[in-house]
């Protein structure tokens, strides 16, 4: 195994997660954690590497767990987070329009 690509890096128990946000048949990458301030990172996957797509700054949790499912079945992943966020834990869920 090799490094394939290194992103910027965030800290704080940040968490990960992996799924086809945009049904392209390529899994892309959704991170939550602080890099400064909390933040909620979207990267696609272009077929060659990772783009950070959208930066939810605001939205990011420490401490915290992300998941991905189509809560709504409308055939998109939607984004689940739990965590700390900056002033208590929350649970979320972003909708993928
Ligand atoms: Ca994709
Ligand atoms: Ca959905």
């Amino acid at each position: 195994m090799s490094l394939g690509q290194s992103l910027n890096g965030i800290s704080d128990q940040a968490s990960l997660v992996l799924g086809d946000l945009n049904n392209d048949s390529l899994v892309d990458l959704v991170i939550s954690g602080t890099k400064g301030t909390r933040i909620l990172d979207i990267y696609m996957n272009n077929g060659s590497e990772f783009v950070l797509n959208e930066s939810m700054g605001g939205y990011g949790t420490t401490k915290g767990s992300l998941g991905l499912i189509d809560y709504d079945k409308d055939g998109d992943l939607d984004i689940g987070q739990t965590g700390l966020g900056d002033s208590s834990y929350v649970s979320r869920i972003f909708n993928n329009n």
